[in-house]
């Protein structure tokens, strides 16, 4: 993407992520309507219908070539992966936003041509807008954000994951989580994908770990870490296909190796 178009997106989008955020604070004392979706936990409320319309109106109205893949049915629903695709969650911790009223975050990403140029991470409740621009560095509230530093022994580190990875499951292997989470100095989880991936980012915690996420959940904050050197891949260390759902494993540089080999990749066999 040519770096003035880049720009301009970008300082759209701030625009319309701020605005955002100042819809949700606002309402945030209001009655809310809450719905399950496939599941009970997955659940969806009216705040994250409104912020998704507000934006894909607002990117249609001013990019209509733009596509748009989003969590709750306004975007499109054919995408190929061509052209410039906007990645939206409106609100990333949806269940976070429902028990605390906090730790959740509206995520905002612009890829073109399938790599990811813009990300924008609103922690909203915080007023964090962390932001990136491909090559160009990640910012908290417009100040730079530093390089990771590299971290290689796992009896220090910080993780983060799901608890339910501890559960028996069809899915993977509860056993191979319980040995990582015995290695490692803490683990802890905040139930916002985006958010964990920015702590990532920020060097809060060495690493996040999730089993099924979809594009909306990660590309922002991805394009964030990717500013500060971490490492987004699959949980198996395969590249990520910006477009389809899969497994996650971000970290600093000096863990990533070790965990995929010596972990994850063996529960990726049963997962695949
Ligand atoms: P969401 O709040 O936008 O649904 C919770 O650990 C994290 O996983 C959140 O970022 C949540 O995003 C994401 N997630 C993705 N798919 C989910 C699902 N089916 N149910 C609950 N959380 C899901
Ligand atoms: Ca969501």
């Amino acid at each position: 993407m040519n770096e003035n178009v880049r720009a301009e997106i970008y300082d759209q989008a701030k625009e319309w992520v701020l605005k955002a955020g100042e819809i949700i604070r606002d309402s945030l004392n209001e009655q809310r309507i809450i719905k399950s979706k496939e599941s009970k936990k997955d659940l969806v409320t009216d705040v994250d219908k409104k912020i998704e319309l507000f934006l894909v109106k607002e990117i249609k109205r001013t990019y209509p070539k733009h596509l748009i893949l989003s969590e709750e049915g306004y975007g499109d629903k054919e995408i190929t992966g061509n052209g410039t695709v906007w990645a939206i969650d409106p609100i990333d911790g949806t269940r976070n936003f429902v028990n605390q009223k906090k730790n959740f975050a509206v995520s905002v990403a612009v890829i073109h041509q399938g790599v990811g140029e813009i990300g924008f991470i609103y922690d909203v409740t915080e007023e964090f807008l962390y932001s990136a621009r491909k090559s160009e560095g990640a910012y908290r509230n417009d100040k730079r954000m530093g390089d990771l530093e590299v971290k290689r022994e796992l009896e220090e580190a910080s993780l983060s994951f799901n608890h339910e990875l501890l559960c028996e499951s069809d899915e993977f292997d509860r056993y191979t989580m319980e040995r990582i989470t015995n290695k490692v100095r803490l683990v802890r989880s905040k139930g916002s994908a985006t958010l964990e991936i920015i702590q990532v980012a920020e060097g809060l915690s060495d690493g996040y770990i999730a089993k099924k996420l979809s594009p909306w959940d990660v590309a922002a904050a991805i394009i964030v870490l990717n500013e500060v050197h971490g490492i987004a891949t699959r949980a198996n260390g395969n590249k990520i296909n910006p477009f389809e759902e899969g497994t996650i494993f971000v970290s600093n540089k000096g863990i990533h190796k070790q965990i995929v080999l010596n972990y994850l990749k063996d529960w990726q066999r049963k997962l695949i």
